[in-house]
């Protein structure tokens, strides 16, 4: 019913979750209770990433924790923590994560979904105390279940994700998550340990002013993407680059803008992966009326052939994608 279809700003995140199941009925609750799993980890995620400071001062002293293990580095902790909550949740059959060189299948065939997840991108931010995030797909497995996972469940392109997903860790911590009916972005209150809903129904700006690309590797850049960034330049566009994906893609569906990491002479595949970072992006990207392609064509559309494969990615304010694609057109 109407009433309950509407947003209301500060609801929590369970109960926004609960409601959308009411309304849309996932089937029966599990894609409900995977994404409460993953809010969970988040919030232990986050947690260990505002003590990153304080652990490496442990580190540095050699000190263990209460198992006797040596401090580990926060994106391995990430990994730990997110694997053990979609294993411990049960509704998950396989993950993939960029932390494992191997599908990681977790023997539980009774498992509806397969979650593609980066637990901690832009770990060389860690250290320096800026803006890291989580980036994670939901897919349905495609072979019966109760038989065991096979390939065709992992490589699925990304317009079959069910639900995607970022989590935020700057200077708050948001959620933003779309299962395909609009996107919706929550900022977590620290000291209730919830998430609020404080971004319902997140629309990206049609065009903007912001560009965001790594310009030290400009002189390897194709002729067409030089041409378009002359342009961004000409026309006086702020460059804004934090290099923490998530960071930079939320900016620019906030405030409008492009993200680039394209191809280059040395990387003819750029640098970012195609399942666990694209994907979800571009997913909630579509969803906020933005748009993601590799530079010719859309992100979604990819047909995946490998676990870590990579892609250009060109990503944000419609506008500015489609330009930037026409100027690659016309100068390869
Ligand atoms: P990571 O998965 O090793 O953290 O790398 C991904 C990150 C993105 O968050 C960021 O946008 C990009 O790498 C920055 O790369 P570069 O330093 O080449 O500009
Ligand atoms: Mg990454």
């Amino acid at each position: 019913n109407e009433s309950s279809l509407a947003y209301s700003v500060g609801e929590t995140l369970d109960r926004f979750i609960k409601k959308k199941q009411d309304d849309f009925s996932y089937a029966s609750g599990e894609l409900s209770q995977l994404l409460r799993d993953i809010a969970l980890a988040t919030k232990i995620v986050n947690r260990e990433t505002n003590r990153a400071g304080l652990s490496n001062i442990g580190g540095a002293f050699g000190q263990t924790n209460v198992q006797g293990e040596e401090q580990q580095k926060l994106d391995v902790i990430a990994n730990i923590r997110f694997t053990r909550a979609l294993t411990k949740g049960g509704e998950v059959c396989a993950i993939v994560s960029e932390e494992d060189d191997e599908v990681i299948d977790l023997q539980n065939s009774s498992g509806k979904y397969v979650v593609a997840i980066d637990p901690l991108d832009g770990s060389s931010n860690i250290d320096v105390n800026i803006s890291i995030g989580t980036i994670f797909s939901i897919y349905r497995r495609v072979t019966p279940i109760g038989s065991p996972i096979q390939l065709e469940d992992i490589m699925q392109p990304g317009n079959k994700q069910v639900a995607a997903g970022y989590v935020l860790y700057g200077s708050s911590t948001m959620l933003v998550y779309t299962t395909g009916c609009g996107v919706n972005g929550f900022t977590y209150e620290q000291s209730l340990g919830e998430f609020f809903l404080s971004h319902p129904d997140l629309k990206g700006p049609e065009n903007g002013k912001v560009y965001s690309v790594n310009e030290g590797s400009y002189h390897h850049f194709r002729p067409g993407l030089k041409k378009y960034i002359e342009t961004c330049k000409d026309r006086e566009y702020s460059a804004r680059y934090i290099g923490s994906l998530v960071a930079d893609f939320h900016r620019n569906l906030l405030k409008g803008g492009i993200y680039i990491y394209p191809e280059t002479d040395k990387n003819p595949s750029g640098k970012l992966r195609l399942l666990y970072e694209a994907n979800a992006l571009a997913f909630i990207a579509e969803q906020a009326g933005s748009s993601a392609t590799d530079g010719e064509n859309r992100i979604l559309d990819i047909q995946p052939t490998s676990l870590h494969q990579r892609t250009p990615l060109y990503i944000g304010s419609k506008v500015m994608v489609d330009e930037a694609m026409s100027f690659l057109a016309k100068e390869k």
